[in-house]
């Protein structure tokens, strides 16, 4: 009876309320005000790409390796991680907050190098993230949250969605000068002004290597001078590492300018991504590392990193990081995996050679010669938002209107195509 009454009782007030509120026509929905977002800048373009029926369409908007064949890749090496992992029959609790231990231990291992004195001291935080992402998003709410009011300075151009990472946690965003369109390289003067100029505390998001969009990193002589500047103007670096081994093919060397950060005494924040380097793209598998001057620093940091991943996502995904961990864990398998990045690199390097060799024939008045100096996945070729539309619309090359196409999905084949295309939009656009 009492608990017919209570229920009586409970369901007499959403009737009551309902009564008081007008009740609105059904004709249209609460979100009717909610305006169309525009498609994303680049995975639009992906998009775009699986909507056309263009027998010729190539796509080389979104950066991800493919083979030969433009067919996307399973390393070998990670199907010979899974081989491990499911033989061992693991189950599928949850991970920790911060992640797989082994992985991390990876993770660190491959930013700093195994047996780095930072990961012996014990003032390396980290916690596994959702991929390059995912680990910017971690890092982004760290800054809103413990450091207040200050700015992010992003190279001009970047990666389209850092500004959406840290803007969408409410920090304020600033472009510094990066990219010298007259000698298509590093504005090395204009970034260094715009650096010194930010305001002491600032954030400076650097691209660990392999730029994306320009494809142009410092010079290590450069990258001192950076560190220096950030030093001298007490600026918080934050390396955002998507590409390490995509630039040179080889890891350490990938891995210059954080490692270099580090050894000048600075603390650094690092996003680390496996989606490119071990084509990991859809398992999410990454990294927020911070390298901070002493232990107890470290291990605050990292309970409000957990704290910030609990109400973000909880915790992350157990499978890439099994595999992530399996492969740099284990000698056998890294040194196969090193291989295997130094074929994905010489492969976009080959087509890289193919496509300024057909482009100087083609078209001989102009220097093409940018295109074997930018490195890493991307070209930034300079055509306009016009001539970008000529190439989708005419020659169904899916491509992102800043003028950048991924080297990774072209092949041999399709190189004298894409030349063509390339010379019709700037001679005709
Ligand atoms: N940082 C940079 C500089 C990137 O280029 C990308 C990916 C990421 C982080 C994040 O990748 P992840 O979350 O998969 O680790 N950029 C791609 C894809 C390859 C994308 O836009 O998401 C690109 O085409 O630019």
């Amino acid at each position: 009876m009492q608990l017919q009454a209570r229920m009586q009782v409970r369901s007499a007030g959403p009737r009551r309320a309902a009564a008081a509120v007008p009740v609105r026509a059904m004709a249209g929905s609460r979100f009717a005000d909610v305006a169309q977002a525009p498609p994303d800048p680049i995975l639009g373009v992906s998009e775009a790409f699986r909507a056309s029926t263009d027998p010729n369409k190539l796509n080389l908007g979104v950066g991800a390796y493919r083979d030969e064949q433009l067919k996307p890749v399973v390393l070998s090496v990670v199907k010979k991680a899974e081989s491990k992992i499911f033989s061992r029959n693991e189950n599928k609790e949850y991970l920790t907050i911060e992640g797989l231990d082994a992985f991390r231990k990876a993770t660190v291992d491959l930013l700093l190098g195994a047996g780095h004195p930072a990961i012996k001291e014990g003032r390396v935080a980290v916690v596994q993230s959702l991929s390059g992402t995912g680990s910017l998003r971690v890092g982004a709410a760290f800054i809103a949250r413990f450091m207040k009011g200050a700015t992010v300075y992003l190279s001009n151009p970047t990666w389209g969605n850092h500004r959406n990472i840290f803007g969408d946690e409410g920090v304020e965003w600033k472009y510094y000068r990066y990219f010298d369109a007259d000698t298509v390289g590093l504005d090395f003067k204009g970034m260094t002004e715009d650096l010194q100029a930010a305001p002491p505390g600032s954030v400076v998001v650097l691209h660990g290597c392999a730029h994306n969009p320009t494809g142009i990193d410092p010079t290590k002589e450069q990258w001192a001078a950076i560190a220096d500047l950030c030093k001298e103007r007490n600026l918080m670096p934050f390396f955002d590492v998507a590409y390490q081994g995509f630039a040179t093919g080889d890891l350490d060397k990938d891995a210059y300018a954080p490692r270099l950060f580090v050894e000048r005494g600075l603390e650094i924040m690092v996003a680390q991504s496996y989606s490119k380097n071990l084509g990991l793209y859809g398992e999410r598998v990454g990294a927020l590392v911070m390298v901070l001057s002493d232990k107890e620093a470290a291990s605050r940091c990292l309970s409000q990193l957990k704290r910030l991943a609990r109400a973000l996502y909880s915790n992350p995904p157990t499978h890439g990081a099994r595999i992530a961990a399996e492969v740099v864990n284990d000698k056998e398998l890294f040194e196969e995996w090193k291989g295997e990045m130094r074929g994905m690199a010489g492969r976009i390097e080959r087509v890289r050679g193919e496509l300024q060799r057909s482009l100087e024939s083609k078209y001989p008045a102009k220097d093409w010669s940018f295109i074997t100096k930018q490195i890493g996945m991307f070209s930034f070729t300079g055509l306009t938002p016009a001539q970008v539309d000529n190439m989708t619309n005419k020659h169904a090359i899916f491509m992102t209107r800043d003028g950048r196409i991924s080297l990774a999905g072209l092949n041999s084949a399709k190189v004298e195509y894409l030349a063509d295309a390339i010379v019709d939009s700037v001679r005709n656009h």
